[in-house]
This record gives C-alpha cells, structure tokens and sequence, in this order.
C-alpha cells in the first residue's frame, strides 16, 4: 500500500528536517507512527501502542515519537502485544531511522508480561541504543525509554520491528 502522507521530522539537535515519504516504508512493510502521551512515568501507566497492520502482516515497523529529561521526565513506558513470535528489533533513530543512536545519556529497557527486564542497553557506558530480543505473540511486552542522564530534553525516536 502507498500511503500519501508526508511526515516532517526535526532532527535531535541538528535543527535540520527531513522528509519522510510513506511511499518508502510502504515498500519495506507496514510503519505506524505514534506520539507518546503523559503521564506514561511507570508501568502502570504505559501508553498502549499497537501495530498498524492484520496479524498475516509480517515485517512491519512502529514509530514511537517522544522526549524524557533526567528531572522532570526521566522515563516513557509504552506497552504492546506481538501478534508474531519472532526476533524484535528495537532501537532509538539517529537522524533517521536507518540505523540506531550512539549515545549514553539514555537507554532503552523492555520487560515481560510479569515486568520482569529481558534485555536492555547498558547504561553509563556510550552505547549503540537498539537490541534484538525474541518475543512471543499475544503476551503483552512494555518498552522503556529513560533518559537519566539527559540534563536538557532528549527528543527521540524509538522503532520497534516486528
Ligand atoms: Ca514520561
């Protein structure tokens, strides 16, 4: 499916915007895009986000758009269900989404259905933001983005490729 709609990304400190045509993600599978809302501090408190595609849909791509700071909001929970038990791969954009962040002043974390941690990035050392991790359709998965050591706001993009 081609989709029309044209999405315009600033770019985390560049200032520089790019243009993102549906056209292109149409053509590497199915790409929701979706902006975190608060409060979505805790666990219990996750913004519930969902893939755009039918359960035949294989390949398909999330975009979670939103910003944590270390003091005043230091974590965005978000919590969805793999309708494919597959390898995730999860990871935080560079300018765009070809490939993940090199950074240390966040890391990424998601936890089981029981809100125990399954994989995450390290956290103090510069590390590339993204890890693959197997997960198991209809059991419901929560993502961590939290920005501990971000002083000032750190607007990010997180991808989730099913
Ligand atoms: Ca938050």
């Amino acid at each position: 499916m081609v989709q029309a709609s044209l999405r315009q990304t600033k770019g985390q400190d560049s200032g520089t915007y790019s243009i993102d045509i549906g056209k292109d993600a149409a053509a590497s599978g199915e790409h929701g895009e979706i902006d975190e809302y608060e409060p979505n501090n805790l666990l219990d408190n996750a913004n519930i986000v969902i893939f755009p595609g039918g359960s035949a849909s294989t390949g398909e791509e999330l975009r979670l758009h939103g910003s944590v700071q270390s003091t005043d909001d230091i974590a965005d929970y978000f919590i969805f269900t793999p309708k494919h038990s597959s390898a995730h791969h999860i990871y935080l954009c560079a300018d765009t989404c070809n490939e993940s962040v090199e950074d240390e002043s966040v890391y990424i974390m998601i936890y089981d259905q029981n809100q125990t941690t399954i994989a995450s990035t390290p956290v103090g050392t510069i590390a590339r933001q993204e890890f693959t991790v197997e997960l198991t359709a209809g059991l419901a998965y929560y993502i961590e983005v939290n920005g501990y050591a971000a002083t000032d706001r750190y607007d990010y993009v997180l991808a989730v490729i099913e």
